[in-house]
C-alpha cells in the first residue's frame, strides 16, 4: 500500500508542475549553474545570481541569461521565443520534441529520462582506455548520452535521429558506448541540455518558432588563458513544418558584477563583444550581493561564430510581455528604440545593466 501511495504522489506532483534540474559547470575558475529551462547562470528559483567567479569566492558576475530566437513565416507571422526571468513565464519546454508535435510532446520530452548531462574529458579518456575492462563502470551520462531520438514515428514525424554529438568509434552510425563510442564534447568539462519551444509562450506571448535547441556549455582547466571563460554552443533545429525567414538569434544577459547597483555596460564592436564593468573603483557589498571590492573585474560576452550586429541595453522596468508581440520586439532585437511609455521610462534610467546580443542568421 505504501508503494502504491508513493507512486500516486509522484504522478500528482509531476502533473502539477515542472521540477527544474540544474548542475554546476565548475571545471575552472568559474562555478556556473546550468539549468534545463534556459535560465542559465542563475539560481532562478531563489532569485540569486549563480555565475560565481572566482569559484568559491561568494562573488558573482551574472544574475541570469537566456537564449532568444525569432523569425517570420512565409505570411509574415512573427515567431518568437524570448524569456527573461524565472517567474515571469517560460517560453521553453525542457527536453526534445517531435516534428509531428504541434504542442508539447511529453513522451518525447521525457524520452531520455533525464534532462542534463555532464561529462568530463577525464571520464572520456578513462572510457576510451578501459571500456573493455571487466572492472570498468561506465558513468551514467556517458551510458545515457542523448545521441539518438526515438525515430519509431519516422523521419518526418519523429524525434531527430541524431541529437547530441558523439564519436562513432566503430563506425556503425549508432551510439553504442559499450563498444567504445563516447560523447563528442568540447572543453575539459561539458554540460549538455535540450529544450524546445513547441508550446504556449508565457514570457514573450509569441507564436512558437517550432525549434529544438541543443546546448553545450563547457570550460577548460588545461588552458590557463581560458581559466575564467565559459563557452556556450547552441544548435537550433527547425522542428516545425514551416520555413522561417528573417531569423535572428540573441542572448539576453543580466550581468550583476557583485553589487548590481553600480554597474555599467558597453559594446566593443572590434572584439565582437558586449561587456559590463563597475562604474567606480569600489564594488561594495550591497543588498545581499558580495562585492568585488577595490579594482573590480569586468565581464564580457563575445560572439565567436557570427558578427555581432547590435546590442541593446535596458533597465528596470522590463518591457511588459505584450510589447514583444507586435513589431516592437524587432526594434529591440535590432537596436531601435521603441516609442512607447515603457521606452520613455527607461530613458530616464541612469544605469541600464541588462543587454542582449544579436546576430543575423546566415
Ligand atoms: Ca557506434
Ligand atoms: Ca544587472
Ligand atoms: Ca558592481
Ligand atoms: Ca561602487
Amino acid at each position: 500500500m505504501k508503494t502504491h501511495y508513493f507512486t500516486s504522489l509522484i504522478v500528482l506532483l509531476s502533473s502539477l508542475g515542472y521540477a527544474q534540474v540544474t548542475t554546476q559547470l565548475d571545471e575552472n575558475n568559474v562555478n556556473a549553474r546550468i539549468s534545463d529551462d534556459s535560465y542559465f547562470f542563475s539560481d532562478s528559483q531563489n532569485s540569486v545570481a549563480a555565475y560565481e567567479v572566482p569559484a568559491g569566492s561568494g562573488s558573482h558576475a551574472i544574475y541570469s541569461g537566456s537564449f532568444w530566437f525569432g523569425g517570420k513565416d512565409i505570411n509574415g507571422q512573427l515567431k518568437l521565443a524570448a524569456q527573461e526571468y524565472f517567474g515571469n513565464g517560460d517560453d521553453y519546454i525542457t527536453g526534445p520534441t517531435t516534428r509531428f508535435a504541434i504542442s508539447t510532446d511529453s513522451a518525447a520530452a521525457n524520452y531520455f529520462g533525464q534532462s542534463v548531462w555532464k561529462v568530463s574529458k577525464a571520464e572520456i579518456d578513462d572510457h576510451i582506455a578501459n571500456y573493455q575492462s571487466s572492472t570498468y563502470t561506465m558513468p551514467n551520462d556517458i551510458a545515457n548520452w542523448p545521441a539518438h531520438g526515438d525515430t519509431s514515428l519516422g523521419i518526418f514525424d519523429g524525434m531527430l535521429p541524431f541529437i547530441a554529438p558523439f564519436v562513432d568509434v566503430n563506425g556503425n552510425g549508432s551510439y553504442d558506448p559499450s563498444n567504445g563510442d563516447y560523447p563528442c564534447i568540447k572543453g575539459d568539462l561539458a554540460v549538455y541540455t535540450i529544450m524546445h519551444d513547441k508550446g504556449l509562450h508565457f514570457a514573450s506571448l509569441g507564436e512558437p518558432v517550432g525549434m529544438e535547441l541543443h546546448f553545450m556549455f563547457y570550460q577548460y582547466s588545461s588552458i590557463p588563458e581560458l581559466a575564467n571563460v565559459t563557452f556556450m554552443d547552441v544548435e537550433v533545429v527547425n522542428m516545425g513544418t514551416q520555413t522561417l525567414f528573417d531569423t535572428k538569434a540573441s542572448f539576453f544577459l543580466d550581468t550583476d558584477l557583485g553589487n548590481y547597483q553600480d554597474d555599467y555596460i558597453g559594446t566593443d564592436t572590434v572584439r565582437n563583444m558586449v561587456y559590463a564593468y563597475n562604474a567606480d573603483n569600489n564594488d561594495e557589498t550591497n543588498a545581499g550581493s558580495l562585492g568585488y571590492g577595490a579594482a573590480p573585474p569586468a565581464i564580457g560576452l563575445k560572439v565567436l561564430s557570427h558578427n555581432l550586429s547590435a546590442s541593446y541595453a535596458y533597465s528596470t522596468p522590463a518591457p511588459p510581455p505584450n510589447e514583444w508581440t507586435n513589431n516592437s520586439w524587432r526594434n529591440v532585437f535590432g537596436n531601435v528604440w521603441k516609442l512607447s511609455e515603457w521606452f520613455k521610462s527607461i530613458r530616464r534610467t541612469r544605469k541600464p545593466n541588462r543587454f542582449q546580443l544579436l546576430r543575423r542568421s546566415e
